[in-house]
């Protein structure tokens, strides 16, 4: 019997976490013979909705679920935990100031990193989804001194996924028949989504769509898909969010098939400054993942990777003050 591995979730009686949960538990994440022991975090005003959630993933008697522990304590959700799902956040409340949010996250993920650090396996794969999540992870990992940088990454792959479904349904095509897409930057909507070095049943995509359509309308509509999502769901994106963050995990840990986007800490490649959580093209294989080298980036392109660049680089400035 395969030893079952910790997953922690935070925010775990929230909307994204109603759809994660269950289908990390049913083996999407990690496969169908991997027993899992869900670790989940909340705030305690959400302790009662958590013990729901808790009922439920019992009620659907997985096989592969091998225990549950539910806490309000993140040094006990980030016991051992071999993956870290940072779901829960601050959400922007009214009145509040971009800054006021940024350092709201900031003093959430600072205290995250550091139950991390102490608490978590030294091979831990951390996520962060909560928003703004790129520079989360800055705060989370620069507050983990004893981890590695690496093993803090922002989800990009809900950005990724709906900028394949945009082009197949532009190109008539099915979304397995595309390679090489690319989303720089990030989560936000100075984020990148490029064309460039994507192709559509090994045609390249650039001669499938023209530009009009590639700036006036991809680019826009995969900025904003979220926006889009919540003005007619009433609220925002979650079994894809969760689809997303599984889609990430999943390929961390047991390779992707071809190009990935993944924000992780900038080596300075593509001249991005050197420590920021940016999107790039990565593959993974062996556990681990590499930014995909040497693509040719036209001027319209590099605008572009520099708007988002800049963005991230102020969201880091506003919270100096928190990093570690
Ligand atoms: P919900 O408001 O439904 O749930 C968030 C949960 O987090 C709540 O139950 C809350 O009690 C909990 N929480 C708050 N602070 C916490 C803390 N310090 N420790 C543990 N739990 C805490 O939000 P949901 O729709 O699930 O979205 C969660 C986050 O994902 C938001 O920040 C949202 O902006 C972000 N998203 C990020 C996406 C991405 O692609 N990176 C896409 C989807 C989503 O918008």
């Amino acid at each position: 019997m395969t030893e079952p591995v910790r997953v922690a979730i935070t925010g775990a009686a929230g909307q994204i976490s109603y759809s994660l949960a269950f289908r990390i538990a049913a083996g999407d994440m990690l496969g169908k013979d991997q027993p899992v022991i869900l670790q989940l975090l909340e705030i305690p005003p959400a302790m009662d909705a958590l013990k729901g959630v808790v009922m439920e993933l019992n009620d659907c008697a997985f096989p592969l679920l091998a225990g549950i522990e539910a806490t309000d304590n993140p040094e006990v959700a980030f016991k051992d935990a071999d993956f870290a799902l940072l779901v829960g956040a601050r959400p922007r409340g009214p009145g509040m100031e971009r800054a006021d949010l940024l350092q709201a996250n900031a003093a959430i993920f600072s205290v995250q990193g550091k139950a991390l650090n102490d608490h978590a396996s030294r091979d831990v794969r951390v996520l962060v989804v909560g928003n703004p999540a790129n520079t989360n992870a800055l705060i989370a990992r620069e507050n983990a001194p004893d981890l590695d940088h690496r093993q803090f990454t922002a989800m990009m792959r809900l950005d990724h996924n709906r900028a394949l479904s945009q082009l197949a349904e532009k190109t008539g095509k099915s979304i397995n028949t595309i390679d090489n897409m690319v989303v720089w930057g990030n989560h936000s909507a100075t984020q990148y989504p490029d064309l460039h070095q994507c192709t559509v049943d090994g045609q390249p995509a650039m001669s499938l769509v023209d530009q009009a359509w590639y700036e006036n309308d991809f680019i826009p509509t995969v900025q904003q898909r979220g926006a889009a999502i919540i003005k007619a769901r009433g609220a925002s994106s979650a079994a894809s969010a969760a689809s997303a963050a599984i889609d990430h995990m999943r390929d961390w840990a047991l390779g992707s098939d071809g190009w990935v986007s993944m924000g992780i800490p900038s080596d300075g490649s593509y001249g991005v400054e050197p420590g920021i959580v940016y999107s790039y093209p990565v593959v993974c294989k062996n556990g681990d993942y590499e930014i995909v080298q040497d693509l040719e980036i036209n001027a319209f392109s590099r605008e572009r990777m520099k708007t988002t660049e800049d963005e991230l680089r102020s969201e880091r400035a506003a919270v100096e003050d928190l990093l570690g």
